[in-house]
């Protein structure tokens, strides 16, 4: 007997899918969660900036909740960073969340620009918990989440003004993302994403990189893929910025809170070692 309903079959379409789409469905791991119930708006990404190490000092009774108030800091400056390379949404456009988890960052944009927002992710569990937070806050006419595939999203070309990637393209064949993204942005329109890769300049996957994407079940892909895949596509970078050195204080917080998950310690390894870049791209479509 079969579980998969018809809808799950036509967004869901490898087992490798459906793989990714049942971590995500179970996942309700403290260093997300906790950090989310800080103010409200969860996130699925890492942070980057300088921490304040007072957090780590002082009474010890609120010690924990200190450090987590401040990793969730950090997670929302790197979604500010994200958002600051939109160029400039008004209030009537579009923009796309691709991947876009429990929808911070798509809350986020909205509360900045006024704009619409579309998430799309193949967890129905995220889904339902981004839309059912898009009805409390009272933004649910402009901000949608959708259970759909960022692959083939079903919207209308030409329809966005931005979109972007918040650390979502390791699930996906980026030739294939982008010619999606692509035919999603009207011309001149602006896509973003915020990764981590690996450095194909020094050699291949390294072994904290490979133990990334063993956690995550995901396929990091070569820097260098970035940009073949986006010039095969009609998206031209106009931005690069290595964020690997603002990202690592975020680590070492994360590597002494009481919501580590163990792989603190690779991903330490693979950026101090160089074989792994945490790069901002926003490129232009033409
Ligand atoms: C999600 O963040 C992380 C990923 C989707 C994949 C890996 C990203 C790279 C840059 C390689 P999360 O907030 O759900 O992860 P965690 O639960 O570890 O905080
Ligand atoms: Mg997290």
């Amino acid at each position: 007997m079969t579980t998969t309903m018809p809808s799950d079959t036509r967004v869901l379409r490898t087992d490798y899918q459906r793989s990714v789409a049942a971590y995500w469905n179970a996942e309700k791991d403290p260093v997300n969660i906790r950090l989310g119930e800080v103010d409200g708006f969860f996130h699925h990404h890492y942070g980057i900036g300088d921490y304040d190490p007072s957090v780590l000092e002082g009474p010890e009774e609120t010690r924990d909740q200190r450090i987590i108030e401040e990793m969730h800091r950090l997670e929302t400056a790197q979604a500010d960073v994200l958002l600051d390379h939109l160029g400039a949404i008004g209030p009537d456009d579009r923009i796309q969340d691709t991947g876009s988890g429990r929808g911070g960052t798509g809350f986020m944009a909205n509360a900045r620009f006024g704009c619409s927002v579309d998430g799309v992710s193949i967890s129905e569990q995220q889904v339902e918990f981004a839309n059912a937070q898009a009805r409390e806050r009272g933004v649910d006419d402009k901000v949608r989440f959708h259970f759909r595939n960022m692959l083939d999203t079903g919207f209308e070309t030409g329809s966005m003004r931005a979109t972007w990637n918040n650390e979502s393209t390791m699930y996906v064949d980026l030739f294939d993302l982008f010619s999606e993204h692509a035919r999603l942005l009207e011309y001149g329109g602006r896509y973003v994403t915020i990764t981590g890769c690996y450095n194909d300049v020094t050699g291949g996957r390294s072994k904290a990189v490979s133990r990334i994407d063993e956690h995550y079940t995901c396929n990091i892909h070569p820097r260098s893929e970035y940009f073949r895949a986006m010039s095969a596509n009609g998206l031209v970078p106009m931005h690069v910025v290595d964020l690997t050195a603002a990202t690592i204080p975020y680590w070492e917080l994360r590597a002494r809170s009481s919501v580590a998950t163990g792989i603190e310690e690779p991903f330490l390894t693979a950026y101090k070692e160089g074989s792994f870049h945490y790069l901002l791209i926003a490129a232009d479509r033409v």
